[in-house]
């Protein structure tokens, strides 16, 4: 009766010790840590500061690298709606003080991106230095 009690017992230890060992192959549950991580992805905020030209927004060009997040922060008095030139994104509106939503870079390369309500005020991405703001009359036509 005794031995009986004994052979089950091992029978339940070695049961445990098999489903502790069962269903591995997975390899480590945390992450490694060190140099295999990705970088991590920042927020740049740009500043409109003006309504005119290529010194409408700080910095200029905007410095990003792919998976950033870029922003515009609305510090003039009136409404700008920046658009990439490529067509990549549309901020919308953005109100005197307001910040745009956020788009995320997908590479490096360089892009432009401009007012739709002031033409002149051009910006770049990446590029080697800010664009050169097109020539437009008070009236709001190319000169
Ligand atoms: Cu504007």
């Amino acid at each position: 009766m005794r031995a009986h009690v004994w052979a089950a017992s091992l029978l339940v230890a070695a049961g445990a010790l098999l489903a502790a060992c069962g269903g591995g192959g997975g390899g480590s549950p945390t992450a490694p840590s060190g140099s295999n991580n990705p970088p991590a992805s920042n927020s740049v905020t740009v500043s409109v500061v003006s309504s005119t030209g290529n010194t409408a927004y700080q910095p200029n060009p905007v410095r990003a690298a792919a998976g950033d997040t870029i922003t515009f922060r609305n510090n003039d008095a009136v409404l700008h709606r920046i658009v990439l030139d490529d067509g990549s994104a549309d901020l919308g509106d953005i109100a005197p003080g307001a910040v745009s939503r956020g788009f995320t870079v997908r590479a490096a390369t360089a892009v432009n991106f401009h007012c739709t309500i002031h033409p002149s005020m051009v910006g770049s991405i990446n590029g080697n230095e800010a664009p050169e703001a097109p020539c437009i009359d008070s009236y709001g036509y190319a000169c």
